[in-house]
């Protein structure tokens, strides 16, 4: 369990994450607000809590690989990476410019603390899949943490990884659904309802845990519990809000990947506390 000072200590820098990434994603006229804004609690429970990783050599071979999936979130996961001490945090001034290390999304080459290039959607768990296999074989004691969106799950690659995982089932796979119910362009049970996600994985053979993706308690107890449970692969599914913590970006697919405007901005900042 997370003690009470723990807890605090990460829901007060997701409230920096979150009002930063406001910043810079208006600075710079672009990115992902919505997504990004809905997997503040995952990447940073993993990255403070969780994973093994360190950011002074940021490939050593015995580190936990995270995979972020949904790479259009890669403006979170560089705040995340900077705070970690992956980067300087002054570093996210220069989001999608030409030459920066941190492009609109992640790539593996150029970013430290990134273990995968993403953007196209549906291909995460395929490679966290192979990875976790590819460690174990070396006897390494690495996990791989995959985080997916929700409209991701549309991508008929995703259930290709699902049923593999489930025919394989390394143990030291661990994948995290950011369930915030909406995608690009609406409601993820309008543009393809996945119906009960739940028993859908648990058809695959899975082990389904579910929580609070802001809770970073409730996250941190689920990612132990899923070391426990070997004989299955298994999914945690957060349920997460698109935009949380903005009132009107909040379940907003307009949100997905909108510039900031002034006005807008102006909201934002003063609804997650002020400039500091
Ligand atoms: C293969 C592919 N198709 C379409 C897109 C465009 N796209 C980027 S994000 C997104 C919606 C993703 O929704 P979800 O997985 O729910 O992410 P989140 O709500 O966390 O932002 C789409 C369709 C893409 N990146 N890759
Ligand atoms: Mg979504």
């Amino acid at each position: 369990m997370m003690n009470q000072a723990e807890t605090d200590r990460l829901n007060h820098l997701c409230r920096q994450f979150r009002k930063d990434l406001i910043e810079v994603l208006h600075e710079r006229q672009t990115g992902h607000p919505g997504g990004s804004l809905s997997v503040c609690e995952i990447l940073t429970v993993l990255l403070f809590e969780e994973m093994r990783v360190d950011p002074d050599h940021p490939d050593r071979v015995d580190r936990d690989r995270l995979i972020l999936s949904k790479g259009h979130a890669a403006p979170m996961l560089y705040r995340v990476l900077a705070e970690r001490g992956f980067f300087p945090v002054e570093e996210l001034h220069t989001l999608r410019k030409l030459n920066s290390r941190l492009q609109g999304h992640p790539c593996l080459l150029d970013t430290p603390g990134v273990d995968m290039t993403s953007g196209p959607l549906g291909l995460g768990l395929s490679v966290g899949l192979g990875a976790a296999i590819g460690l174990q074989k070396q006897g390494l004691s690495s996990r791989v943490y995959v985080v997916l969106g929700d409209g991701e799950l549309n991508e008929g690659t995703v259930w290709e990884a699902v049923m593999s995982a489930s025919k394989f089932h390394p143990e030291n796979l661990t994948t995290i659904v950011d369930y915030n119910g909406v995608q690009l362009d609406g409601p993820t049970s309008v543009i393809m309802p996945e119906g009960d996600l739940k028993a859908k994985f648990e058809a695959f053979g899975w082990q389904v845990l579910t929580c609070d993706g802001h809770i970073v308690a409730d996250l941190y107890d689920s990612l132990q519990k899923a070391k426990t449970i070997t004989s299955k692969p298994v999914v945690i599914i957060a349920k997460t809000v698109k935009g949380k913590g903005v009132s009107f970006m909040e379940g907003q697919n307009a949100w997905h990947g909108k510039a900031i405007d002034d006005a807008h901005y102006e909201i934002a900042i003063s609804e997650l506390g002020g400039t500091d």
